[in-house]
């Protein structure tokens, strides 16, 4: 099998290309952007920014890959709300350009599309834990944009026969995820604490919000089960099937550091909307995949925040 990791440079991508190397016998190319670096032996690396079309057509003719991941995407909520253009672009017109892409090849790989939790948005307390079908209220910018690449995947499943698996991701973690996401930022504000780096308060933003939060070496996993057992034109949660609070999400960091921290809102950190509850239904993945997660939160909590006492 030769798989294809587009956005290999990114979170995810990292752990994937991993997992694929260590698990399966397939080979693994990834794109990266220009500026981005992928340090493994084990990969086939290409330039690629998913919004030159020709550059993805190219290279798809090039790989002639059995199965793609596409993972690239402008991830964050927060910077959704700061710069929507760009996330329009490189979510809702680059998944296109992928898509359109595939569509021009003379054979059929399969595409998992990976979108987000997010997309629900507005949930009502009795739709919770929420199902695939449920309707979607999407309640900011990055999660209308990964609301539209599953309605397109859809379409492009649909009309032009397209073997294609949608995943809604909800919250992953783990050491190596970007400082922009909540519990990297906060695992990393302690460690710099304790290294004396800076004043012994922690920045927060809305402590109130449940988020399900699933270890990212977990979701690799159900992505490359699902990118083999999926239902074509199906869309699967990835998750945990439990939510949390960002202040239990805190109270557990704090509880692994002798620091007296004090913690401190910072309006910047707070959003103009940010729904309540988010929390997946997960049976339709179990059911289709056997999935179960195996790490715990707070292992995967302690293992962020060691990779930030360990960084330089
Ligand atoms: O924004 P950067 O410089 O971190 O690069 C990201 C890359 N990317 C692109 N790749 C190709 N063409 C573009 N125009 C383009 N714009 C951004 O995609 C980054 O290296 C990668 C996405 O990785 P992360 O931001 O680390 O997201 P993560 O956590 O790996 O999530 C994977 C997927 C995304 O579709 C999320 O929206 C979803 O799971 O939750
Ligand atoms: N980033 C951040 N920083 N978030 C904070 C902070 C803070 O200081 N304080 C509280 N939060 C809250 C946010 O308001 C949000 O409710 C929650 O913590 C999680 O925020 P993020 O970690 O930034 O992630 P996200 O939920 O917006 O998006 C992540 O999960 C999605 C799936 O549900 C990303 O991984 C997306 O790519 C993914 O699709």
């Amino acid at each position: 099998m030769k798989a294809l990791i587009i956005g290999g440079a990114g979170f995810v991508g990292g752990y994937l290309i991993d997992h694929i190397n260590n698990d399966y016998g397939w080979s693994v190319s990834a794109t990266k952007l220009e500026n981005e670096v992928i340090q493994n032996e084990n990969v086939s690396v290409f330039n690629l920014d998913i919004l030159d079309k020709s550059a993805v057509v190219n290279l798809l003719k090039e790989i002639r890959p059995d199965y793609i991941f596409h993972l690239a995407a402008q991830s964050s909520v927060a910077l959704s709300w700061k710069n929507p253009s760009l996330t329009v672009d490189v979510n809702i017109k680059g998944s296109i350009n992928v898509l359109d892409a595939v569509r021009e090849l003379n054979h059929k790989p399969r595409i998992l599309l990976i979108g987000s939790g997010e997309e629900y948005g507005h949930i009502l307390a009795e739709e919770t834990p929420i199902k695939e079908n449920n309707a979607i209220r999407p309640g900011n910018i990055y999660a209308v944009t990964k609301a539209c690449q599953n309605m397109i995947g859809k379409i492009y499943s649909d009309a032009y026969q397209m073997d294609i698996v949608m995943v809604r991701a909800f919250n992953h973690i783990g050491p190596k995820q970007a400082p922009i996401f909540v519990v990297s930022d906060f695992c990393k504000q302690v460690a710099e604490i304790e290294k004396g780096l800076r004043e012994p308060v922690i920045k927060v933003g809305n402590l109130s919000a449940k988020r399900d939060f699933t270890d990212v070496r977990d979701v690799v996993r159900a992505y490359t089960i699902l990118i083999q057992k999926g239902k074509s034109g199906e869309t699967y949660n990835v998750g945990s099937g439990e939510s949390t609070t960002i202040e239990k999400i805190l109270e557990i960091i704090l509880s692994h550091s002798i620091e007296k921290i004090r913690v401190e809102v910072d309006k910047e950190r707070l959003r103009p909307v940010d729904v309540p509850v988010i929390e997946s239904d997960i049976s339709k993945l179990r059911e289709c995949t056997g999935w179960n997660r195996h790490i715990p939160l707070e292992k995967t909590i302690f293992d962020t925040l060691n990779y930030w006492r360990n960084i330089n």
